[in-house]
């Protein structure tokens, strides 16, 4: 998996920009970079600085080629990303430029790196673990301002630390039970049974909300899917257009011309909102709308959130509520009076639903999106504390810490039951495979190290 060669690549995103970034790591970084650069020798600056001068191209000695005015900088082995010796080149941001440096770069020596290399070489080496190792992909694809912080904060090991400290509880427990298992005839109890109990009590109240942060983890990864929904010409298109203050979707007063979903996505509050227009639901018999209205059900099923707009002044809550209930979703709702401009009895919809919103969307827009925008903002709020420590934003993490959940439960139950110490020690593995999954480390060999560092039994 880990090759020698010295990898290189462009470390900024593809197109113009003011500079681009042009990255290599290997025993060779520094030498080939200083074999294209033109300035101070870079084979004897310290490591963490940073030399003007021109990149060039010698391979043609006789017509020496200036490529670019860059600014390169050094990281000495180990204290880079990688723990190899880096470099990194500033160069112009033209892709032209780039390109030509990272083909000299090639030519003197570097490979190119493959997707994700960098990342891998930090693992390998030992510099970050899993965990860390995704969160620099996570905070590379970051696409909020939340989704940033907590992938940094992983990135950081805050999240690594919390997990280190549980597995290493679960390998004292482990074994003190095998200890048990040696002196088997002699009946001796090194395991306090009650103490066990007490530590899985404490490790599951420790994972339990690490698992379930992941409502919120996910919906700051992924967006939260917000499907607007309601009968025909209720409003939901101008409600879309509304709160993405542009004119995405078509608005007209023809029933059925939104036909097909439309998906946009917004920032809001630091989160993420996948908006999903809807075909009006009806029965129809354009096959076309009947699509259309298939596909809203479909989005319906998915979604997370249901802004649910009704006509204030032709529907009545008595065909708003049944409408609502027939579409059996799972989501949070958030009901929506819209074209209140146009009903002459506010008060039947305050008392029918007084958790509702009353809005004329093409009248007083503004103040009727920020009524919405409050509630979509409570929503937010009901899926869990933002500031909390860590929240799983990783699907794998989530699947592992599931796992070591249901085996503590067994590991519970076995002592609960006084069952033997080699069933008890067999789901107690199970759990540190589990936690140990996230963070790529290994398990059976810190078991036996744990014994015979801390009880020399000495056979
Ligand atoms: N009077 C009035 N008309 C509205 C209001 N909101 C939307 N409309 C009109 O209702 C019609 C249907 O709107 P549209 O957003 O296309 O509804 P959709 O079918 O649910 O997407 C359009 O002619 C809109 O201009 C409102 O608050 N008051
Ligand atoms: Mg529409």
């Amino acid at each position: 998996m880990l090759r020698q060669e010295t990898i290189v690549a462009l470390a900024s995103p593809e197109g113009m920009g003011a500079i681009h970034v042009i990255r290599m790591s290997g025993e060779e970084a520094i030498a080939i970079a200083n074999e294209c650069f033109q300035g101070t020798s870079l084979l004897d600056v310290p490591s963490h600085s940073a030399h003007y001068g021109y990149f060039v191209d010698r391979s043609n000695a006789k017509a020496i080629q200036r490529i670019d005015e860059v600014l390169i900088t050094v990281f000495r082995s180990p204290k880079s990303f990688t723990t190899e010796d880096c470099v990194e080149i500033s160069c112009h941001g033209s892709m032209v430029i780039a390109q030509k440096i990272i083909n000299t770069l090639i030519q003197a020596g570097a490979v190119p790196a493959e997707a994700g290399e960098f990342t891998l070489r930090a693992f390998l080496h030992g510099r970050i673990d899993l965990t860390q190792a995704e969160a620099v992909a996570d905070l590379i694809a970051s696409k909020s301002e939340h989704d940033r912080t907590i992938a940094l904060n992983q990135m950081r090991g805050g999240f690594r630390n919390q997990l280190k400290n549980l597995r290493s509880e679960l390998v004292k427990f482990k074994a003190l039970v095998e200890l048990e298992l040696d002196f088997g005839e002699e009946d001796v109890e090194f395991a306090e049974r009650q103490d066990l109990l007490d530590l899985i009590a404490q490790i599951r109240s420790v994972i339990k909300p690490l698992a379930e942060s992941f409502t919120l983890g996910n919906v700051i990864k992924e967006g939260l899917v917000t499907v607007i929904a309601g009968k025909p010409n209720a409003g939901k298109s101008t409600l879309l257009n509304a709160l993405l203050r542009d004119n995405r979707a078509i608005v007209s007063n023809i029933a059925g011309t939104t036909r097909d979903t439309i998906e946009e996505v917004i920032q809001f509050e630091g989160f993420r909102l996948r908006l999903i227009d809807t075909a009006g639901l009806r029965e129809s018999d354009d096959i076309i709308e009947q699509v259309g209205v298939a596909k809203a059900k479909e989005e319906l099923a998915k979604a997370q959130l249901m802004l649910y707009v009704f006509d204030a002044g032709q529907e009545s809550p008595h065909s708003v509520r049944k409408h609502v209930e027939s579409l059996n979703h799972d989501s949070a709702v958030i009901l929506i009076g819209n074209k209140m401009d146009e009903c002459d009895d506010t008060e039947v919809w305050q008392e029918a639903f007084p958790e509702s919103t009353l809005v004329s969307l093409t009248q007083e827009a503004e103040d009727g999106i920020s009524l919405i925008q409050d509630k979509i903002i409570a929503v937010l709020q009901g899926l869990g504390d933002i500031h909390s420590d860590v929240i799983l934003t990783n699907s794998r993490h989530v699947y592992s810490l599931k796992e070591a959940l249901a085996s503590m439960e067994k590991v519970e139950q076995a002592l609960k039951l006084g069952l033997t110490g080699d069933l008890l020690s067999s789901d107690i593995q199970q759990s540190l495979n589990a936690l140990g999954n996230i963070t790529g480390e290994v398990t059976n060999d810190e078991v036996l190290g744990y014994i015979f560092s801390k009880f020399c039994i000495g056979k």
